[in-house]
C-alpha cells in the first residue's frame, strides 16, 4: 500500500501542505500529476471533480483539508489538547481564507469552460490589502519555521516545481 496524492504538475497551494507533512513524516507517496490540458477528460473520477485527492488501495480522499489534518493526526501534529487544536484550526482556516482569496485566475483561465468562467466566484484581488495585512507576517513567521524543520528542509531544498 502506498499513498498517491493527485494534483497538477507544479506548486499547488491546496496540496504543498500535504506533501511538506509527507516529507516531514518521511511517508511514501507518489504523485500523480495531471496535465492541465487533461483535466476536462478525466476530472469526472474525482469524488467532488476537484484535487487534490488521496488515494490508498483505489479509494479516494478529497478536500485538501481533510487529507492534511489525517496525515497531521498520524505525525500528531494536531495539537495536546483541545485548545490547542482549536488554535491550530484556526489557523489552517485562515490559511484556506487565504488561499481562496489569492487563487490566481490564471489556474481558471487554464481551466476552466467559458460558462464556469462567468460564474467564477473569483474576484480580482486586492494584493495591497494583503501585503499589509498582520497576516502575511504571521504567514511567514509559521512557514519560516516549518521549512526549518528537518525532513522539511531537505524536501525544499530539493523541491523544482514550476509555479502555475
Ligand atoms: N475545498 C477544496 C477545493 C479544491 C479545489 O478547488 N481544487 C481546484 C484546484 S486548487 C480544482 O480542482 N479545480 C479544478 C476544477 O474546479 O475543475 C479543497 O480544499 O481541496
Amino acid at each position: 500500500m502506498v499513498y498517491k496524492l493527485h494534483y497538477f504538475e507544479g506548486l499547488g497551494a491546496r496540496v504543498e501542505p500535504a506533501r511538506i507533512l509527507l516529507a516531514y513524516g518521511k511517508i511514501p507517496y507518489e504523485m500523480v500529476e495531471i496535465p492541465f490540458e487533461k483535466w476536462p477528460e478525466v476530472k469526472s473520477k474525482y469524488p467532488n471533480e476537484k484535487i487534490p485527492v488521496l488515494e490508498l488501495d483505489g479509494k479516494f480522499v478529497p478536500q485538501s483539508i481533510a487529507i492534511m489534518r489525517y496525515f497531521a493526526r498520524k505525525l500528531h501534529l494536531l495539537g495536546k489538547d483541545d485548545w490547542e487544536m482549536a488554535q491550530a484550526d484556526a489557523f489552517v482556516y485562515t490559511i484556506e481564507d487565504t488561499i481562496t482569496a489569492l487563487m490566481p485566475d490564471m489556474l481558471i483561465r487554464k481551466i476552466a469552460t467559458d460558462h464556469q468562467r462567468r460564474e467564477s466566484r473569483w474576484k480580482p484581488l486586492d494584493v495591497g490589502r494583503f501585503v499589509r495585512s498582520r497576516l502575511l507576517e504571521t504567514l511567514r513567521r509559521f512557514s519560516d519555521a516549518v521549512y526549518a524543520l528537518p525532513g522539511v528542509k531537505e524536501y525544499v531544498a530539493k523541491r523544482n516545481l514550476k509555479t502555475f
